[in-house]
């Protein structure tokens, strides 16, 4: 992980130092702007769900793979990238039957996972409705053997589960309703149709705590005309940052795609990350991280001051794949011993990495993720503070011996040889009196994991054509 000076540097620069750790809300999202977005703050960690018609496609039209691991775009493209032509798209609602969708399964995978909040595309790029709209027949319950309301029970069970229920939409792109161009203004009966859908979604299902819309274009007063539909029926409902509406419509910044933030941000930041290569549904796409890569990123984005959307892609029968529970499993189980270094944290005081990782930071107390163990101590500086105290969140009641050397201004915590958790372990500091820090000093380490792994396939694809 060591970087040469030159990116060292860059890093520095991008990094953020200081010890302000949240920029107070920006006025133009209004005086309620902190309220509203509380509980995302304490939140930090939710799940993003891509389910709709290309699912049954799992990434294949005709016998040719479209998936991303194949260097295309990603399985939830497949209308457009194949192409596959609009009627005989539309026609896939006659086989898409998920009788084995359990929204309760779903919603518990998510919270046994540690997750807060959870968004489901209510309609991606192809236009299909994931619920019941009366704005278009193209919708789950009228066009399919399935005839159920998935993002109903999502829903009820979210509010029965006690976890917050987002929608994603996509606004701008729809090649079902608006066709495959985007750079025309929409129609206005394309219009009406949206406008119309942020009414149902924002009165038929309860609560909705983020509207996730994606990709806006440039018509800014169209898309602000949603963003103003959402203040208005539900004030409350958290707007993300791809509207593309007049400033002030979206409630936080996002990410570019599976991209955390390169350094520490202090304007409320989201990245929205992909388990595999694909959002939607693909038959074969087996570049899964592991579960310590999804722990290293989720860490590191928290540490950044940003809250990280995981996504599934539900198979076309209504399942999650094992792959995806299995992950989800194991971070839950870190999350029920760490979690404390996750929830309602903000990004750490220095404005650069260590060696062994990243810290996230409360009122008096540091914590250091620990991705990479070392036997000789952990060591840390920058620090100004009087440490009080250290222990490992796996290991409460052991106080750890920390040394302290004021003069060179380092501190080195032993605790033991080996790392209590083989993927990160958190060791907590609380210090005396508020956290301070010497803002003279600098570090050259950077945990670079802000892309994810480029597809094998694709890469291989291109080597044979050079
Ligand atoms: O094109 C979409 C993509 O399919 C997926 O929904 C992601 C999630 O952030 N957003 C778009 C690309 O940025």
């Amino acid at each position: 992980m060591n970087m040469t000076w030159i990116a060292g540097l860059l890093v520095v620069v991008l990094l953020a130092a200081g010890a302000a750790p949240r920029a107070a809300a920006d006025g133009k999202k209004g005086p309620d702007h902190d309220k509203r977005i509380a509980w995302w703050r304490e939140a930090r960690f939710g799940m993003f769900i891509h389910w709709g018609l290309y699912a049954v496609l799992g990434g294949e039209w005709e016998g040719e793979d479209y998936g991303k691991e194949m260097g295309g775009a990603s399985a939830e493209w497949i209308m457009l990238r194949a192409p596959v032509p609009r009627e005989k798209y539309a026609a896939l609602a006659k086989q898409f039957n998920p009788v084995r969708f359990d929204a309760g399964q779903w919603v518990s995978v998510a919270k046994a996972a540690g997750m807060k909040y959870l968004v489901i595309t209510a309609k991606h790029h192809d236009g299909f409705c994931l619920f019941d709209t009366n704005a278009t027949d193209y919708n789950i319950v009228d066009a399919t053997p399935f005839q159920r309301d998935p993002i109903r029970e999502l829903a009820e069970e979210c509010r029965k589960q006690g976890i917050r229920f987002g929608l994603y939409y996509s606004h701008a792109k729809d090649w079902y309703h608006r066709g495959r161009s985007e750079a025309k203004r929409p129609t206005d009966s394309y219009v009406k149709m949206v406008q119309a859908h942020m009414r149902e979604i924002l009165t038929n299902y309860g609560d909705i705590a983020v509207l996730w819309f994606d990709m806006g274009d440039r018509f800014t007063s169209i898309n602000t005309s949603y963003g103003r539909i959402v203040r208005k029926l539900q004030p409350n409902t958290l707007v993300s940052g791809r509207l593309r509406g007049s400033e002030g419509v979206s409630d936080y910044k996002n990410m570019p795609d599976r991209t955390i933030p390169p350094g520490n941000v202090d304007a409320d930041t989201e990245t929205p990350m992909t388990m595999r290569l694909n959002w939607g549904y693909d038959r074969d796409d087996d570049n899964w991280k592991s579960v310590k890569e999804i722990l290293e990123l989720l860490s590191l984005c928290v540490c950044r001051g940003g809250n990280m959307l995981l996504n599934v892609g539900p198979t076309p029968e209504g399942t999650l794949m094992p792959e995806e529970i299995e992950r989800l499993t194991a971070v839950g189980k870190w999350m029920d011993v760490n979690g404390e270094a996750i929830y309602g944290t903000t990004r750490g005081p220095f404005g650069y990495d260590f060696e062994w990782g990243a810290v996230s930071s409360k009122p008096g107390k540091l914590y250091l993720h620990v991705l990479k163990w070392n036997a000789k101590g952990i060591k840390l500086h920058g620090l100004k503070s009087t440490v009080a105290r250290a222990h490992l969140l796996a290991d409460p009641k052991r106080k750890l011996t920390v040394d302290q050397d004021v003069e060179a201004g380092t501190i080195t915590i032993l605790a033991g040889t080996e790392a209590p958790d083989a993927n990160i372990s958190v060791i907590v500091i609380e210090t005396e009196g508020e956290v301070t820090i010497d803002r003279s000093a600098t570090g050259k380490y950077h945990w670079d994991k802000s892309h994810h792994r480029k597809p094998a396939k694709a890469r291989a694809k291109r080597s044979r054509r050079r």
